[in-house]
């Protein structure tokens, strides 16, 4: 970015200077009105700073003022630099075409000023996006505007067929850019309601609507039917960059968010020793396992296992091998079941896993395998065992999950009153069949 200084101090062109080129800016120096013209004539200029005091009674407001009757100067940003003392009129540097007025007085607060616009406007955006016009001029000026911004594209000339690319790879775009008025079955105004019903997903993807046409009603019913946001032709290339800029920006800080959300959500489920579900998740997950198992009229199996004696861990070893060894079990159960089964830490050295469609016979001769994978498992040098109370059962709407639980866990009482590292199992499927048919 050029940036031209006019400033007739040279202590004041060295401030200004470095706090350009301190932001990766290349600086050109004018000392007056008329040299400043000469050069804004020469070179080609991507913003100016005035001061408000120039030589000879002039002043950075009749310069802006004439910066504006350059075609190739009525839209870059003219900044005014004023001290308190310049009596300056707010309302008549801003009709004369001054962008912003910044405050000479405190040093610090300029330079901040300066960097954040700065910052602002060499921001690139990464962006993909679908783009549709049918007019051949209006399109070659946009995409010659984008392909500058470095911004890559799809054009289409028509809602159709921009719809059925929308379609096949709504993925790669992150947003849209379309015409109103066009031929075919889907106009502009289609098109953005097409878009938002496909699903709830496609609420997100932002749409900047594009027309000749400068009607109130017109603009209100787009963005009623979901486009985001709404630009004039013919437009200048800045509004709209900033206007893309503005709803990627935006649409990225949505994403970002959500993520941050679905990452909350994860951690609030997860028990942070093991990796396992926490009690929470049970509460959450376990109603929609038992839904599918009612649907799909399949069995469940209710594991529910104890480490032994693992007061002696703790007690021989110290709490933080006993943690070690929890985190070790909670591995082993993920390494072990299947995804579609659910598995917790119920609390302490408790553990409980859900087996879904598995017989009678598959569930205790898992629970019993998992019971010698934990004998046999070296536990840093130690050992250790569980017992294990084994339940399966069909449910239904009126099934008590907590019930179940307590059932499961009358059975894990069994194994440890017979002598532990066991398993003691109860088949309620075959009970359950028989008063399912009569
Ligand atoms: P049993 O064979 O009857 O189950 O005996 P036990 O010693 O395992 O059972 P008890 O209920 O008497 O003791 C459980 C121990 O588990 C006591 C408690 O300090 C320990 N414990 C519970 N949660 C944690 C934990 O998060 N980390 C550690 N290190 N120990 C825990
Ligand atoms: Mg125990
Ligand atoms: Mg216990």
């Amino acid at each position: 970015m050029k940036v031209l200084i006019v400033e007739r101090s040279r202590l004041q062109q060295t401030v200004l200077s470095r706090i350009f080129s301190g932001e990766g800016a290349i600086v050109s120096l004018a000392h007056n009105y008329e040299n400043a013209l000469e050069r804004l004539v020469e070179e080609d200029i991507d913003l100016v700073c005035t001061a408000c005091q120039l030589e000879q009674q002039q002043n950075g407001i009749e310069l802006a003022r004439s910066i504006r009757q350059i075609a190739k100067y009525r839209e870059i940003p003219i900044l005014l630099i004023a001290s308190s003392n310049n009596n300056l009129s707010t309302h008549e540097a801003y009709n004369a075409g001054i962008t912003e007025i910044f405050d000479r007085s405190s040093f610090k607060q300029l330079s901040n000023k300066i960097q954040s616009l700065l910052k602002r406007r060499t921001c690139t955006i990464n962006a993909h996006i679908l783009y549709i016009e049918d007019s051949q001029t209006a399109a070659a000026l946009t995409m010659r505007d984008l392909k500058e911004a470095k911004i890559t594209f799809d054009h289409y000339y028509s809602a159709d067929e921009a719809f059925i690319a929308y379609q096949e790879k709504h993925n790669d775009y992150d947003m849209v850019i379309t015409d109103v008025v066009l031929e075919g079955q889907l106009d502009g105004l289609g098109f953005v309601r097409a878009i938002r019903e496909i699903t709830p997903e496609n609420y997100k993807m932002p749409i900047l609507a594009v027309s000749g046409l400068d009607d109130t009603s017109r603009r209100v019913e787009l963005l009623r039917s979901g486009a985001n946001d709404y630009i004039v032709k013919p437009y200048v290339k800045e509004e709209l960059l900033v206007r893309v800029k503005n709803l990627i920006m935006t649409k990225h800080l949505f994403d970002q968010v959500e993520s941050q959300q679905e990452q909350l959500y994860k951690q609030a489920m997860q028990d942070h020793l093991t990796g396992l579900h926490n009690r929470h998740a049970m509460e959450t997950l376990l109603p929609k396992l038992c839904s599918a198992a009612i649907r799909h009229k399949k069995p469940l199996g209710i594991l529910f296992f104890d480490i032994d004696h693992f007061k002696e861990v703790n007690d021989k070893h110290g709490h933080i091998v006993g943690d070690e060894v929890l985190a070790h079990v909670g591995e082993i159960i993920l390494n072990n079941f299947r995804a579609e089964d659910f598995s917790a830490r119920y609390g302490g050295e408790e553990f409980i896993v859900v087996l879904y469609d598995t017989t009678y016979e598959q569930t205790i001769s898992i629970a019993e395998k998992f019971r010698q994978k934990v004998e046999n498992t070296d536990f840093s040098k130690l050992k250790i065992t569980i017992s294990i109370g084994v339940l399966t059962t069909f449910v239904n709407y009126d099934t008590d999950i907590h019930e179940l639980f307590d059932q499961a866990d009358s059975l894990l009482y069994e194994a440890k009153e017979s002598g532990r590292n066991r398993v003691c199992s109860k088949d309620q499927t075959r009970l359950n069949f028989k008063s399912n048919m009569h």
